[in-house]
């Protein structure tokens, strides 16, 4: 197939998962065509069947707000005609799923139905999507769209509670590269980072509101109490200064490295003990899927789409959203009981394997098959 994915360029959860389908369909020997304003941060190396499509604007005084929509749109129907697309793949609704509407609705005009599937990912539905200033149009586009996707039950049934939906939405849930993400023989990096043996934990976020970073300090500042630990932070955003504020209050700076905006997770995951996740909402948690590939157990929120990863009293353990003395004594449980983690770290490796990425790209491949078929030969 001819697929175009259109997707966010930078460091989040639905860009990540767009790229490395998108890397997957390729290896597998489908065309894929990235379309986005930048080149999306995971798609670094030249592949084989992978053409980048950039989104420019053409700038003018008047605009005070480039219209983005717009450009992309136009892109669209572009690149749909020239690289003769079989389908367009948008990932996160707002404004791809509304962008694809109308391009979909112009080369329509001129004899050409080209099929759109999007996918939701989460806070393009609990939190910007069902906000006034974005709702009809999310839920108009959700309704337009040929096939529509959900990366976990939990965001499908969310959906359903905040808008108006007419179409099927199938759940695909976001999957993980195993040879990528494995436990790797780190022990000189444990050595630097933790020269004393101590536990190191870690958690990776784009430090949004949503994240709720002040409970990964505040839970971290309750561990270290009672148990030598090292805390990663890894990732960077508005929460940032906030957390660098808490752990001087709290007095446990020495103990914590912000490590900023990392490439290889990986590596820093190989070292770590337990992955913390206490976030308001999360509709998949594709970090804590990352953090488990490693064999890294995972101590969370009992929010959103987590609990369909992390198993409780299995993979790790799920705590109320700002439950931080529960996250803690449940990390301490693990930390404290040497048998009892190497039991939670097979757990997770076993439970990341049902999100095995060659179990899931088929699931796609079936999907775009079935769209193409439904658009090509509408149902009487
Ligand atoms: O978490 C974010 O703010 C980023 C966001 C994104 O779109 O990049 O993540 C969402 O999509 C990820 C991939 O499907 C999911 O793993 C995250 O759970 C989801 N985030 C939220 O629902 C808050």
């Amino acid at each position: 197939m001819n697929i175009g994915i259109v997707c966010y360029p930078t460091y989040g959860g639905s860009g990540v998962v767009a790229t490395e389908l998108g890397k997957a369909l390729a290896m597998k020997g489908h065309s894929v065509h990235f379309i986005s304003y930048k080149q999306p941060f995971r798609l670094v190396q030249f592949l084989e069947n992978i053409t980048f499509h950039e989104v420019s604007f053409t700038n003018y005084p008047l605009f005070e707000f480039p219209p983005y929509e717009t450009a992309l749109a136009s892109k669209l129907v572009d690149t749909v005609k020239f690289s003769k697309l079989d389908l367009i793949h948008v990932h996160y609704a707002i404004p791809h799923a509304s962008a694809a509407f109308l391009a979909k609705s112009i080369l329509k005009s001129q004899g050409i139905d080209i099929p759109v599937v999007t996918t939701l990912h989460g806070t393009d539905i609990t939190l910007v999507g069902k906000d006034v200033t974005y709702a009809p149009v999310v839920q108009f586009s959700i309704n337009q769209s040929d096939g529509v996707t959900a990366v976990s039950q939990s965001l499908k049934e969310e959906t359903h509670n905040l808008f108006d939906i007419d179409n099927e939405i199938k759940v695909i849930p976001n999957f993980i590269d195993l040879d990528a993400f494995r436990k790797l023989d780190k022990g000189h990096f444990k050595k630097a980072i933790a020269p004393n043996n101590e536990a190191i934990l870690v958690h990776i976020s784009n430090f949004r509101k949503v994240k709720r970073i002040e409970d990964v300090i505040t839970t971290f500042s309750k561990i270290v109490k009672k148990h030598p630990s090292k805390l990663l932070l890894i990732g960077d955003g508005p929460e940032r200064k906030k957390a660098e504020t808490m752990c001087r209050e709290l007095g446990t700076c020495d103990d914590v490295r912000f490590l900023g905006k990392q490439d290889a997770v990986g590596e820093l995951l190989a070292v770590s003990d337990l992955f913390l996740l206490p976030s308001e909402s999360e509709s998949f948690g594709l970090a804590a899927l990352e953090a488990m590939a490693c064999e890294v157990p995972v101590i969370s929120s009992n929010a959103g789409g987590i609990p369909e990863i992390n198993e409780h009293n299995k993979t790790g353990f799920l705590s109320e959203v700002g439950d931080t003395e529960s996250m803690a004594a449940n990390a301490l449980k693990l930390l404290k009981n040497p048998e009892m983690l190497t039991e939670f770290r097979k757990n997770a490796l076993a439970k990341a394997y049902t999100f095995d990425i060659k179990n899931i790209l088929p699931i796609y491949e079936g999907y775009y098959e079935e769209v193409i078929d439904k658009v090509k030969k509408p149902v009487a």
